[in-house]
């Protein structure tokens, strides 16, 4: 029992419930943890449950959907339809948004998010999460796409869910980023770690290596720098994580500090990057400002970006604000023909390693 800790509830109605519209909101993200719980249990359950497992369908983005990506994606939307708080959500899993119809009321908020992320991971018995961004809807009418195409900076909220060995919600208003964790017996999200702050310098990186052929120079520089260690112009050791869980990466960011890239690639030419603008990045990159990190493409602030269209991919940098800031640079200096790159000694002209 955590009697006399911050609730979600308690947090909400000192934090956000102070307007019309805040008493909205408030209540809308208590829907929003609600579906979370949902998909905790159902999650927890893993093979009992009969929630694993790959179904035969295929989602928007060509991706084989999982039992659980659409049990997920379906407690969101019943949730956000009968709360009578959004006018219309748009989620990874379905092709097109979805505007809320009569019998079920209209709200002001429109609803973006990723049901189940890095759900390739679920078979796996490894963390996966759920992420939401929240934006407002236009004043009447039912919204058409184009409503949902707002930059970042419009958000009014933005959160995850991590599924680990505890449940935690992760939330910020614009004030500060805030994590809850799930008092399981209880069924309440508690505030544990208030306002937490990344680390603006790291010595962890995360990024999918098995891309390498494919990446920009800043990035390859960036890595070579990071793998040379003590030996190379950055005169310490790194150290390397790759979960292929963006949520789960994003909050050991979070309480640790850290760098976390899927960049620009030639991998898919048709592809600007591997990770959506609506429900990953600009949620993400919210989350991680409001914790004193960055998030970039590493030429442009995410939450800048003015979408064009729901299903956008973009490339993303983000986590602890001096190394964003040093990538961001070494993309300018690529693009202005001023680089360095690194060469590792052992590569190099006179190198052990030369053929
Ligand atoms: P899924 O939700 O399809 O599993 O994708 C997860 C994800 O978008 C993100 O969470 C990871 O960072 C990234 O993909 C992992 O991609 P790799 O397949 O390159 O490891």
């Amino acid at each position: 029992m955590h009697l006399g800790r911050k609730t979600l509830s308690k947090f909400l109605i000192e934090n956000v419930s102070g307007s019309q519209d805040g008493a909205a909101l408030a209540a809308l993200l208590v829907d929003v943890a609600a579906a979370i719980k949902a998909i905790a249990a159902l999650s927890g359950k893993g093979a009992l449950g009969g929630a694993t497992g790959s179904l035969e369908t295929v989602n928007v983005q060509g991706e084989t959907q999982k039992r659980l990506d659409v049990l997920s994606n379906t407690a969101f939307v019943n949730t956000f339809e009968r709360g009578g708080l959004v006018a219309g959500v748009a989620s990874e899993e379905m092709d097109d948004p979805f505007p809320i119809k009569p019998p079920h009321t209209r709200g002001p908020f429109l609803a973006i998010f990723d049901p189940l992320d890095g759900s390739s991971n679920i078979d796996s018995n490894v963390s996966v999460g759920s992420i939401f961004s929240i934006l407002n809807a236009p004043e009447s009418g039912e919204p058409q796409t184009a409503d949902y195409l707002q930059p970042g900076l419009n958000q009014v909220a933005a959160g995850y869910a991590l599924y680990g060995p505890a449940t935690l919600l992760v939330l910020t208003v614009g004030k500060g980023t805030h994590v809850f964790t799930l008092d399981r017996e209880v069924g309440n999200f508690i505030l544990t770690s208030p306002n937490i702050q990344i680390p603006a310098d790291t010595s962890e990186f995360a990024i999918n290596t098995s891309n390498e052929r494919f990446w920009e120079p800043p990035i390859t520089r960036y890595v070579n720098e990071c793998k040379a260690g003590k030996t190379g112009p950055r005169e310490r050791d790194f150290n390397m994580r790759w979960i292929a869980s963006m949520v789960a990466e994003v909050h050991r960011i979070l309480m640790r500090g850290g760098i976390f890239m899927y960049p620009r690639d030639t991998k898919d030419v048709t592809k600007p990057g591997r990770l959506r603008l609506m429900y990953e990045a600009n949620p993400m990159g919210f989350i991680v400002e409001q914790a004193g990190g960055r998030a970039s493409t590493g030429r442009e602030r995410i939450m800048e970006i003015v979408p064009s269209e729901i299903h956008q991919r973009v490339p993303v940098i983000l986590g602890s604000r001096n190394e964003v800031d040093r990538l961001v640079r070494y993309h300018h200096e690529c693009d202005a023909g001023t680089d360095t790159p690194y060469e590792s000694p052992l590569f190099n002209e006179r190198g052990l390693y030369r053929s």
